[in-house]
């Protein structure tokens, strides 16, 4: 019987500091995701977007986290309906916008085998560790602190969906492509336990071997990945649609290869595209490389 992709938009734009990343999840449909995945032999269900309030009639709340509230109402929404969808045997596949959504979909996903009595491994794919607190970030926004608070850091209303934390173990957790880190922000993701890859690391060793070892790390012990892919990881020269772009990411076919590689460990649960920011595109390249790369993620081979 075909696996079941269960597709969930999330259109958030109170984690990041610049707007139009809402119009990702669209923007990602539009590049023709669900029949394309069809295509690969699965059974699609898009159950549609979860919902987010409005940033016009959004309280902000403190400055050093933007929209906390919100978020956090959003995320709850998202974590149920993944942990749902995954109860059921069905592969969820959360279409962003901004990288807070992550808080959502790991914490359901991590719900989900916790009831098993087993734990998930993360693969994070990005320019920036995501690991800033309300008292580290420099800007405030929520989207450069969803990682950290799945590690069991940050404001209680993120760390502590379901009601405990942390959501994985940093030893299962695996940062991919990193090239901006805050002065504020080293301190957390040193402490934390976490392994960095950063662009330099996959200068100097390959992007095969980085990525095969980060296999290893998020599988140790556990029944499963999740895929979280920040499109700022690419170059902005193939992903130019993203709020923080950052010059020196992966190539296009460094990119193509961590899917694929991913695809062949057999041990991908989940995934997530994040930072699709339509407004800041041309013509959707970012969303229809995005789309690209989960056909590789799933298992689409050149031959
Ligand atoms: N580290 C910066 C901050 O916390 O504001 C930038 C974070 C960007 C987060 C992007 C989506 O990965
Ligand atoms: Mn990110
Ligand atoms: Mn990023
Ligand atoms: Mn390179």
């Amino acid at each position: 019987m075909a696996q079941t992709i269960a597709i969930l938009g999330a259109p958030l734009d109170l984690g990041a500091g610049r707007r139009g990343v809402d119009m990702g999840p669209s923007a990602l449909r539009v590049a023709n995701l669900n029949a394309k995945l069809v295509s690969l032999g699965y059974k699609v269900e898009d159950l549609g977007n979860v919902f987010v309030s409005q940033q016009e009639s959004s309280r902000i709340g403190a400055a050093h986290a933007r929209y906390l509230k919100p978020i956090a109402a959003t995320c709850v929404e998202l974590a149920h309906k993944v942990e749902r969808a995954a109860g059921q045997g069905k592969f969820p596949l959360v279409l962003g916008g901004d990288h807070s959504v992550a808080v959502g979909t790991v914490s359901g996903m991590a719900q989900h085998f916790r009831k098993k009595k087993q734990k998930l491994g993360v693969i994070w794919l990005d320019a920036h560790t995501d690991m800033n607190t309300p008292d580290s970030s420099p800007s405030g926004n929520v989207h450069g602190m969803p990682l950290a608070c799945l590690v069991g850091y940050g404001p209680k209303p993120l760390t502590h969906l379901y009601g405990y934390a942390p959501k994985v173990d940093a030893k299962n957790v695996v940062l991919v492509g990193i090239r901006d880190v805050d002065l504020t922000e080293r301190p957390i993701v040193k402490q934390s336990g976490v392994r960095v890859f950063t662009m330099r690391d996959i200068d100097e060793r390959g992007l095969r071997s980085v990525m095969e070892e980060a296999v290893m790390i998020a599988s140790q012990g556990t029944a499963g990945i999740h895929i979280s892919l920040d499109m700022d990881g690419v170059d902005p020269d193939e992903a130019p649609g993203v709020g923080t772009p950052v010059r020196g990411g992966f190539s296009y076919r460094e990119a193509h290869l961590a899917m694929e590689i991913l695809s062949d460990s057999h041990r991908v649960r989940s995934m997530e595209v994040v930072e699709v920011n339509p407004v800041l595109d041309t013509a959707n390249r970012t969303a229809l490389l995005g789309v690209e790369l989960v056909m590789s993620a799933m298992g689409k081979r050149i031959l």
